[in-house]
This record gives structure tokens, sequence and C-alpha cells, in this order.
């Protein structure tokens, strides 16, 4: 499923928690599914309806249909497969954590930097900030520290000529922070890293 697909899911299945007179309709392939009144029972209390776990091929008295860790709420909404137990040692993005860490961290498992405040979810969770709230991150203590461990080493040198690169970072790279990262921030973290 494409990631544009996945957010179409998690889209619907959000608002069909929220409103559960929300009618769903697609056409094409997809299921059209009518949710009314009646129709919201959840048997085991997963937050998906009833209806919507049928629609969706998972046991509407189970919450964790294939069981693998991770709740169908939570696999239906991130476009995971609730009834494939196997994705939960995937890491779809790349981040290190894995797709049932993710779920247990409530994260995105597509998404490297969940809360979008430029830090990883993984250097957020080895950091202890919050990968879920765009107000609590790492605060780097000196300049060129860019992954904020203390010191400033080959990974933060790394970090920014990836960043000078255009390649997506777990950290924000802009050192000075102006005019994006550049050559001058990368020659920044090599004094720094040279100055000790
Ligand atoms: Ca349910
Ligand atoms: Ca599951
Ligand atoms: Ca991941
Ligand atoms: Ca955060």
């Amino acid at each position: 499923m494409g990631k544009t697909m996945r957010k179409t899911v998690a889209l619907i299945a959000a608002l069909t928690l929220c409103f559960p007179a929300f009618a769903l309709s697609a056409t094409g392939s997809s299921a059209v599914v009518q949710i009314t009144g009646q129709q919201s029972q959840d048997s085991d209390g997963d937050g998906l309806a009833d209806v919507v776990e049928i629609a969706a091929g998972t046991n509407p008295n189970s919450v964790d249909t294939d069981g693998n860790g991770m709740d169908d709420a939570y696999e239906i909404y991130t476009g995971l497969n609730p009834n494939d137990p196997s994705d939960a040692n995937q890491d779809l993005d790349h981040d290190g954590l894995t797709n049932a860490q993710e779920a247990a961290l409530n994260t995105l498992p597509y998404e490297m930097d969940s809360d979008g405040d430029g830090w990883s979810d993984a250097i957020e969770v080895e950091r202890g900030t919050s990968p879920t709230s765009a107000d609590d991150h790492p605060q780097p203590t000196k300049l060129g520290d860019v992954d904020a461990d203390g010191t400033v080493s080959a990974a933060d040198i790394q970090y920014v000529i990836n960043g000078a690169l255009g390649v997506e970072t777990a950290v924000p790279a802009n050192v000075n922070g102006v005019n994006g990262v550049d050559s001058i921030d990368v020659q920044l973290v090599i004094n720094a890293a040279l100055a000790g």
C-alpha cells in the first residue's frame, strides 16, 4: 500500500472513530461502509466498530487479531496489515525502531520523525525526549554537537554533510540556524570537532 493510500485509510478510520455516523464511501474496488449509530458497536473495545473490523477482515472480538503485539486499531490507522504478524519486526521507515516498538511508543511506522520537530523518533528515544511532542526535543549545548550527545564527533560531521547534500537527516543539521544547511555549517562542525 502506498503512503498516500495509508494516510487515506488512516484518515477514514480516524473520521469513523470521531464521527460514528460518518459515511465512508469509496469508488472502485474499495469497500463501501456506512456507519450508523446502531452499527457503531465495538465488541472488543479497541476503538474500531465491529463493522469496520469485518470490512478490514479483523476479529471484532480481539484487539490484536494477528497476535503480533500491535493492536488492530494501530495497524489499520498506520496502514500496516492487522492480519499479518510478520510486520511487527520490520522497520518500515528505517529509523532504527521496529514497527512494534513504534506501536508501543505510538509513533508512526512510516515516518522517521513522527512529531515533525526535526529529530528522528529513534534519536528522541535515545536522548529521553518525547517522539510524539514537537515541543519536547533534545537541546544541543555546544555549537556543532548537532545530535546533542555531548560531544562533537564524526557522526555530527556526517549529519551536516548529509543535510548539505539534501539528504534527510535524523537530527536538525543547520548548525548556525541560517540559510539552510550549507558548506558553512559543514565547516563549523568540522572546526568544533577539531577544537575538541
Ligand atoms: Ca473493535
Ligand atoms: Ca496486530
Ligand atoms: Ca521504524
Ligand atoms: Ca519531540
